[in-house]
């Protein structure tokens, strides 16, 4: 159940005589949101405070206690206009719990799903007090993408193999599907692509439509709606054509014949995702045409449907590391500013937080400054790939908030990267975000159960990228493991605490996260950064280490960004420290703006990262007998582990730089075991 426990809670008198008696549906279908939103409703009045509430039928003069859920209009339409409602944009909904009658009114049914969710929260944070506001969206897209390969394994999953294929088909039981669909609209999310960006064109078969059409009907009355991801060279494999190229007229009409089959089973599907040209996926540049022309190649097949398409910006070539002025960063401006304006309106360019590969540590990626005639999506990274998969607690946000609070000053204005892709500064209408998941069978999702405030808080800031990371973090505590002042307290140490231990202990000072970049992503590797094509590189030898990405003697990378943000990065002097080596190849000598040297800040922060991952066993044990035994010792288990394996990184990575620089820790503790 994730953070949808409803754990019973004692209830005083007036705690129950604040509790409505019936729940009144303005739509009572049982395929529709209202519908689901009225059984959360009652099962958690049930299982949180042992109320029962009778679903009945509504009736607009009513003396009696209840909660009336529906939209606006429907509202409108048979109780009269109403004047406090104030005006809700797509999907917003408004929340009065001001008694006797609790109304919860969407501008969509969506929106009053997400409104019953917000009251059922509040409701099982033993949170009754008389409250009357509306909240609507940041953006409308806000979306969620799995990994998931036909075969029911999962491309950087770590909980499990998948809920929604097996074999090559669809799986018959999808009650797991329904919970994540819970889950999901609980946090607003409004779409789920659920096969890997690695496409398989077989998911586009007759038999796996079909499937697909399965899934979309568990979705939908939870108001979230299906994508899928294509392969581009589709019309060749699957369809038997000689050609995939995006301008051949068979194969549009082959694209426009599978898309009209896809939305005979999904007539509500939300759109494609498509990942071209990169890590050897096929792309329109096989015939010389642009990557908008493959995009808009989707674009006009989904059209007719109300369908759109994100494309990925995550498009790069292997480069050669002998040449200094190469670049992996540069990749994405490289490949798309010239195409700005060239996407078709229903085009939402989808861009990774950071221009390399979701590492510890990134700068904003500057294609965010570079496309003012083209709708984006940010793209932020549930599962942990490089950054412990699930078994190391790290708590995400703070990490996103480095880059979707920053101010790229287009033009020499303000231009927050989170004002940028929710379509506000540069007025585009679409626009949002998608998180990689890669939830499984597994009972924790994800792997773990802390891992989990990862994806809640998604969610919130998909809704409001504003939204505080501790505050966040606090209700899904609450949510998941009860009112305790000590839990809510520990956890939220170890929680916040978590990402800068692992920078600490992984990479720090903007060099990336240092793991296996080769296969596994995880672990300690630093040698596996250089030598190789991936463009992942550190640079590293015995005098110094970073990449110089500066205009006057680098990569040029500085130079993507708009003048202002350029100039701080192409000095050291104004680099800050956490991002020196992003942008600067130093000897390890050289002092930062801390005064430490770099090597020295290496030793120091991989101790203190290490040693602030070791008190995350000592701070849960101190949970023992508040937390179910279950979800203790799973817990536990993990961090124990992650104690050990801190070390391992923090000895590995110092070790590997003492060896290279020659240069001992002022405090001797590096190889003097
Ligand atoms: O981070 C890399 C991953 C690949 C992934 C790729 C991408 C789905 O290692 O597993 O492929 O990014 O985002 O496309």
């Amino acid at each position: 159940d994730g953070w949808l426990r409803y754990a019973s809670l004692p209830c005083s008198h007036q705690c129950q005589s604040k509790l409505p008696a019936s729940i009144m549906l303005l739509n009572v279908t049982e395929t529709s949101p209202v519908y689901a939103a009225g059984s959360e409703i009652q099962d958690g009045l049930k299982r949180i405070y042992g109320a029962h509430a009778q679903i009945s039928q509504i009736q607009c003069k009513t003396s009696s206690s209840t909660v009336v859920v529906g939209t606006v209009e429907q509202y409108r339409k048979t109780c009269g206009s109403s004047s406090e409602i104030p005006e809700l944009e797509e999907d917003g909904f408004w929340l009065s719990t001001e008694g006797p009658k609790i109304r919860i009114l969407g501008s969509t049914e969506s929106g009053a799903l997400y409104g019953a969710f917000e009251y059922l929260s509040m409701l099982a944070q033993g949170n009754l007090s008389e409250v009357s506001y509306a909240t609507n969206p940041s953006a409308p897209i806000r979306w969620v993408n799995q990994w998931d390969n036909m075969d029911g394994t999962i491309e950087r999953g770590y909980g499990g193999p998948s809920i929604f294929f097996n074999n090559g088909a669809i799986v018959d039981d999808l009650t797991r599907v329904k919970q994540y669909a819970r889950l999901l609209a609980s946090i607003r999310i409004n779409a789920v692509v659920v096969n890997n960006v690695n496409a398989n064109a077989t998911l586009l078969t007759p038999e796996n439509l079909k499937g697909l059409g399965r899934i979309a009907d568990v979705f939908r009355p939870y108001g979230i709606k299906v994508g899928i991801s294509l392969n581009f060279a589709s019309p060749e494999t699957l369809g038997g054509l000689d050609t995939f190229d995006p301008l051949d007229p068979s194969v549009i009409s082959w694209w426009s014949n599978i898309t009209e089959q896809v939305y005979q089973h999904v007539p509500d599907m939300a759109g494609y995702l498509v990942k071209a040209d990169s890590e050897g996926q096929p792309g329109p540049q096989t015939y010389n045409r642009t990557l908008s022309d493959g995009a808009n190649l989707f674009a006009r097949a989904v059209h007719p449907y109300g369908g759109i398409v994100m494309f990925r910006a995550f498009v790069y070539n292997q480069l050669n590391e002998s040449n200094w002025t190469e670049d992996r960063a540069n990749a994405a401006v490289n490949f798309f500013k010239d195409l700005d304006g060239e996407f078709d309106d229903n085009v939402v360019v989808q861009i990774k937080y950071g221009p390399i590969d979701f590492q510890v540590r990134e700068p904003a990626s500057p294609l965010f400054a570079n496309l003012l005639n083209t709708s984006t999506a940010m793209e932020l990274e549930v599962t942990q790939e490089y950054l412990g998969q699930q078994s190391h607690l790290v708590y995400l946000p703070p990490l996103w908030k480095t880059v979707l609070d920053f101010d790229l000053r287009v033009d020499g204005k303000p231009s927050l990267v989170r004002d940028v892709y929710t379509g506000k500064r540069f007025k585009r209408k679409l626009g949002g975000s998608a998180a990689v998941v890669n939830v499984g069978t597994n009972t924790t999702w994800l792997g773990s159960h802390l891992s989990m405030s990862n994806l809640y808080a998604y969610g919130r800031l998909a809704w409001n990228p504003t939204d505080d990371s501790q505050t966040m973090l606090q209700d899904w505590i609450r949510l998941t493991f009860g009112l305790d002042r000590t839990v809510l307290n520990t956890i939220t140490k170890m929680s916040m605490e978590s990402w800068p231990a692992y920078e600490g202990y992984s990479g720090n000072l903007g060099i990336q996260t240092l793991t296996d970049i080769l296969y596994t992503h995880y672990g300690p590797n630093p040698a596996s950064q250089d030598n190789n094509g991936w463009g992942q590189w550190t640079r590293a030898d015995h005098i110094g280490i970073g990449m110089d990405r500066t205009v006057s003697n680098g990569t040029g990378f500085s130079g993507q960004y708009p003048d202002e943000v350029a100039a701080m990065y192409e000095s050291i002097d104004t680099t800050p420290d956490d991002l020196l080596l992003w942008f600067h190849h130093v000897n390890y000598t050289h002092r930062l703006h801390s005064g430490k040297t770099v090597i020295q800040h290496f030793y120091d922060a991989h101790y203190t990262g290490a040693a602030t991952a070791q008190t995350f066993f000592t701070q849960w044990e101190s949970l023992k007998g508040k937390i179910d035994d279950e979800r203790y010792n799973h817990v536990l288990r993990l961090l124990d582990y992650q104690s050990g394996h801190s070390i391992i990184w923090r000895d590995a990575i110092n070790n590997f730089y003492y060896n290279l620089s020659g240069i001992p820790d002022t405090a001797n503790r590096v190889n003097h075991h």
